[in-house]
């Protein structure tokens, strides 16, 4: 009997069935309905399923109520009752068929990674053993950050990424485009930024995204329903800007690029004419190029700013996003400076009392705490690559937090998720990133998605069941002592 007790993240519900389990076999139909959500969810299902088992399944469309095979529909009462629609989906399998139902199609798209988790091969055989599973996320922000600032990660790399959340059913991909050491996006409004500010990396090559390129990142992105939250780190990581265009510098002039790894040592300034010009030139580009409805505007370590210089900025960049038709987020430091934003608590060395002043006033926060989710860290004290600013990281310190509790005073609905982040300091390679992220990108996935009341001992033994899949994938990752591989 195949062991379908491997999910990770961990399902809302999960029965066994009685019953002989579900062939994967040559001559597979995947069964779609016909509206266009439909059709376009069952192309990608098709290639991704066909991918999987190792060869190609027929697309067919609808009626499923008799079909045999994979049969994905969309259903408004799919799904556990009382969760939200969005991204809720039922999953029934049995000797005949496999249905998986859901209101959206981003439910689908779940149910999809579900579906992979239960595939078993033996004896040259694919199957997926008879269940029921009723599942929906605790929280609707469940996210990576990922530096492409510090290294250029290319565009092929980050398809990996998005591959690899899709698997843990992560659905925000935020991407550090920009920071002292790189520009790492054309805009079409400010063609210096890459020109002068893009083959600038530590220590080495660097690079950026054309628009075609974040286009298709884009577009990868949506049809695994991952949004993209792109973030220009304004008024301080700007090293980058200053030395593409002079005048964004009190002296007039270029500053040197730069390539090594401290922060907060540059910043915008807002008695520069050339800066708010900047501020929406650069913004208002990259809001007519995302249609996700969040920009990202850093705000963090500006160590050389006054308060209320450093308010003037956020509120200011602020105003140009929202003119631009989109909403804030922003690092924690913008908490007290621009109410009613997204605000992402990362530095778990400050006291959090602006963000529960902010979140008593309606704010929402985005939890990201360095000493849990900050894949960047170093897992102890032998790893090679990686940081220790906020501690070392082992997969269990990943796992073994409870949201809700982080913060104390945070009212609970005040959450609106969990986000990862890995930040490249000493990040160069594929094998490089995904040593550091798995397994604890699972790890946080599950913080993200599954409810409260989560165990160390159910998710140690699970997560063993997902090497086989990095492996398929030809992923590196970490082989924690914490857990019989
Ligand atoms: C802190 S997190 C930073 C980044 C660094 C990271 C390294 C944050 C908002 N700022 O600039 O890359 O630490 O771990």
């Amino acid at each position: 009997m195949p062991d379908p007790t491997t999910l990770v993240p961990d399902p809302l519900s999960l029965d066994l069935v009685a019953g002989p389990a579900f062939r994967l076999e040559p001559g597979l139909n995947l069964v779609t309905g016909s509206s266009p959500e439909e059709i376009s969810l069952g192309v990608l299902a098709a290639d991704l399923v066909g991918h999987w088992v190792g060869f190609p399944i027929d697309l067919v469309m609808g009626p499923s109520s008799d079909a045999r095979g994979v049969v994905l529909a969309l259903d408004a009462d799919a799904g556990p009752a009382g969760a939200n629609p969005a991204e809720r989906y039922s999953l029934t399998v049995t000797e005949d068929r496999v249905d998986l139902a859901a209101p959206c199609a981003a439910g689908l798209m779940r149910g999809l990674a579900t579906l992979r988790q239960l595939m078993v091969r033996s004896a040259g055989r694919v199957e997926v053993p008879a269940v029921v599973i009723q599942d929906a996320p605790r929280y609707p922000w469940r996210g990576l950050s990922l530096d492409v600032a510090r290294h250029f990660l290319s565009v092929d790399l980050v398809k990996a990424v998005l591959s690899t959340m899709s698997d843990y059913k992560l659905n925000v991909l935020h991407l550090h485009l920009t920071d002292d050491q790189g520009w790492r996006i054309d805009l079409p409004s400010r063609p210096l930024l890459t020109q002068r500010s893009a083959q600038s990396a530590v220590g080495g090559a660097g690079g950026y995204y054309t628009a075609e390129d974040y286009a298709a990142l884009v577009a990868y992105a949506a049809a695994r329903h991952i949004r993209i939250v792109p973030e220009i780190d304004v008024p301080g990581h700007v090293n980058a800007a200053l030395h593409a265009y002079g005048e964004l510098s009190p002296s007039g002039e270029p500053t040197d690029a730069y390539a090594g790894i401290e922060v907060g040592f540059s910043q915008l300034h807002r008695d520069l004419p050339a800066t708010r010009e900047f501020l929406a030139d650069v913004f208002t580009d990259l809001a007519a190029m995302t249609p996700g409805e969040y920009l990202h505007i850093g705000g963090d370590e500006v160590l050389t700013i006054l308060p209320d210089e450093y308010a003037w900025f956020v509120r200011t960049v602020g105003d140009i996003v929202r003119a631009a038709g989109k909403k804030v987020v922003g690092w924690q430091e913008i908490a007290q400076a621009l109410p009613g934003a997204v605000v992402q608590y990362w530095d778990t060395r400050v006291a959090p009392a602006a963000i529960v002043a902010a979140a008593a006033a309606g704010t929402k926060v985005l939890l990201s705490p360095g000493s849990r989710v900050y894949l960047d860290m170093k897992y102890d004290a032998s790893t090679e690559l990686g940081l220790d600013w906020a501690g070392h990281i082992e997969l269990r310190d990943a796992y073994e937090w409870e949201p809700s509790e982080l913060i104390p005073g945070l009212p609970a609905d005040a959450i609106i998720g969990v986000e990862a982040a890995v930040w490249t300091e000493t990040i160069t390679t594929p094998d490089e990133l995904f040593f550091m992220l798995l397994p604890r990108l699972a790890a946080v996935a599950e913080v993200a998605w599954s409810p409260a009341g989560r165990d160390w001992g159910s998710f140690r033994a699970r997560v063993a069941g997902q090497a086989r899949g990095w492996d398929d994938d030809g992923l590196a990752w970490h082989r924690s002592p914490q857990v019989d591989w």
